[in-house]
């Protein structure tokens, strides 16, 4: 698998929330739309995340309001977006 742009260093701690949504779009490696677990903590471990397969699980916990085990629809990537800013420190908000 290979996610490109995602591992630049400097890169991984801080994004802004329309950034977020841009690798967003890269973690839907197969392009249907939706972000499943799977693909979630492999752009974690991409981006040189810790625990990724945990952080994946409880993002999913978190974010999958009508647990279908995909992240999708915008209400769910917003507490995606959510969830990274209070967890992962990953999203920056202005
Ligand atoms: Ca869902």
């Amino acid at each position: 698998m290979v996610l490109h742009g995602l591992g630049t260093p400097g890169h991984s701690s801080a994004m802004t929330e329309q950034e977020f949504r841009v690798w967003l779009q890269k973690v839907d490696v197969n392009g249907d739309g939706r972000i499943s677990r799977q693909e979630l903590k492999d752009a974690l471990r991409v981006i040189g995340t810790n625990c990724a397969w945990w952080k994946a699980w409880r993002a999913m916990k978190y974010a999958d309001l009508n647990h279908n085990n995909y992240i999708d629809g915008e209400q769910e990537i917003k507490e995606l977006i959510q969830h990274a800013a209070e967890r992962w420190g990953i999203v920056v908000r202005r």
